[in-house]
């Protein structure tokens, strides 16, 4: 046990190899790379264990939006785990932070949200929300009502009902997909043939919505999930008449909506939840990441007056329930980070000050030969990556020209994600005007670094 007491950088990477499975990770080829270890952080950047400092494009994975380093947050946690550590909210029990936090979010919400489910994470979200709209529907006396219709190309995370709710053939390849839920075209205006505008796709695609509904019988439909902005699927932002159409639908069927928050909410888009964004009214909101800026693990789905009425008052007891739902510590993460956002004005600051400021520069990345587009909500962008520009024709996806990009992004002192020919970044919200001009000109160099590397 020695050799692991005080390990150094490269015995960390021996360790790694020989014992850590890691999330979505191709252990072959990791093998042969060895990690990178990231061991601290402050503010923007992050320090790895060979001494590289590297801007965060990503804010980890979409999450510590209120920035590394924070003391409060790190103090609220502490205070917490000292005066109670852990206790849970079953059997009629309850503590502080669990319940302070459940008022401070019924507050930043839209008014049908005067309730919260608390969950560890954006998957167990996503399961707690299948197991209440099955559940709400037997209660309406509509037991049939238990298709939820989903996207392609969706993320809603990895459990196996998460997973089945997101549109990732590769996972539903690996476990297979639970019944009952179906999947549409995702609105990805950039990824269609383009022969239709940005608007009538938006229209289009929602529609398919409305056919699917028909496909399966509106009496068998009971939700539809979307994320507003699809996050690791490549910050798809729907075209303007998207959203509201499919507000339409499933007002007209009855069909309650589902608004994925996880990377949307707390800020992310410059509203406090994406739904706000695109005036969406809807009856869940899963939410994770932000709500604590990723310090401490947490999820949670806020639940409309109209199905959280009906679990109540007809419902008795909801089997359904985690250990750490609604765990002290991090509800006193969530509620220390939520008055971070609210003191220092970060939600406006992302809509009005950083994140038009960056957009600017994003925009100018346009004008690389080898951006087709560049597109940006809040702290929320998206470039993609092109062969040529007129015509407009992408890439073989199996040359990798993504992964080229980050490599070269990374190795330059920027994190940003590559998703197939798409780089995304979430930086976050406290990157200073000279942070987001080092991203621009680090990405404008990569870009540069790419076309040379494939030429
Ligand atoms: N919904 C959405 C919209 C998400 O983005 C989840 C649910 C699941 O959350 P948890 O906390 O169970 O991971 C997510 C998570 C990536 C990446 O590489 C994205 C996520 C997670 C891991 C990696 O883009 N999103």
């Amino acid at each position: 046990m020695a050799a692991i007491e005080k390990p150094n950088g490269p015995d960390l990477k021996e360790l790694d190899k020989e014992h850590h499975l890691h999330p979505f990770t191709d252990h072959k080829a990791l093998h042969e790379k060895k990690s990178r270890i990231i061991t601290s952080a402050d503010g923007v950047y992050i320090f790895d264990s060979d001494g590289n400092k590297i801007l965060d494009g990503m804010s980890g994975l979409w999450c510590v939006n209120a920035g590394y380093g924070r003391d409060e947050i790190v103090d609220a946690a502490a205070a917490q785990m000292r005066e109670l550590p852990y206790y849970n909210n079953f059997f009629q029990c309850a503590h502080p932070p669990s319940i302070e936090l459940a008022a401070m979010l019924q507050e930043i919400s839209q008014p049908q949200f005067n309730r919260v489910f608390f969950a560890g994470s954006g998957s167990e979200s996503n399961d707690t929300i299948v197991r209440a709209v099955r559940r709400y529907w037997d209660l309406m006396d509509q037991p049939e009502r238990h298709t939820i219709i989903s996207r392609k190309n969706a993320y809603h995370g990895s459990t196996v009902a998460a997973a089945s709710l997101g549109g990732m053939t590769p996972m539903h390849e690996q476990g297979g997909v639970i019944p009952g839920i179906e999947h549409v075209e995702q609105p990805y205006w950039f990824g269609s043939d383009r022969s239709l505008s940005p608007d009538e796709f938006g229209i289009a695609t929602a529609r398919s919505i409305e056919d699917m509904i028909h496909e399966i019988g509106p009496e068998k439909v009971g939700a539809f999930i979307g994320e507003p902005v699809q996050g690791a699927g490549g910050v798809i932002i729907p075209p303007d008449s998207y959203w509201p159409e499919v507000q339409r639908i499933c007002d007209e069927y009855g069909i309650l909506l589902i608004s994925d928050e996880v990377i949307c909410g707390f800020g992310r888009m410059g509203e406090w939840f994406g739904a706000d964004y695109y005036g969406t009214r809807p009856d869940f909101m899963p939410f994770a990441k932000g709500v604590t800026s990723g310090y401490l693990p947490l999820g949670g789905v806020m639940i409309s007056d109209r199905v959280a009425d009906v679990l109540i008052d007809k419902g008795g007891e909801f089997y359904h329930g985690y250990t750490y739902s609604g765990h002290p510590a991090a509800c006193a993460v969530a509620i220390e980070n939520i008055r971070i956002l609210q003191r220092e004005n970060l939600v406006d600051r992302v809509k009005n000050d950083i994140g038009p400021y960056l957009k600017k520069g994003w925009d100018k990345l346009a004008e690389h030969p080898l951006v087709g587009e560049a597109r940006m909500i809040g702290l929320l962008g998206a470039l993609e990556l092109v062969k040529t520009k007129d015509p407009m024709e992408r890439f073989d996806e199996k040359q990798g020209v993504g992964t080229i990009c980050r490599d070269f992004l990374i190795d330059n002192g920027l994190v940003m994600r590559a998703v197939g020919d798409t780089m995304v970044a979430a930086p976050p919200f406290i990157l200073s005007y000279e942070e987001a001009d080092e991203m621009i000109e680090k990405a404008w160099k990569c870009l540069d670094l790419t076309q040379q590397a494939i030429a």
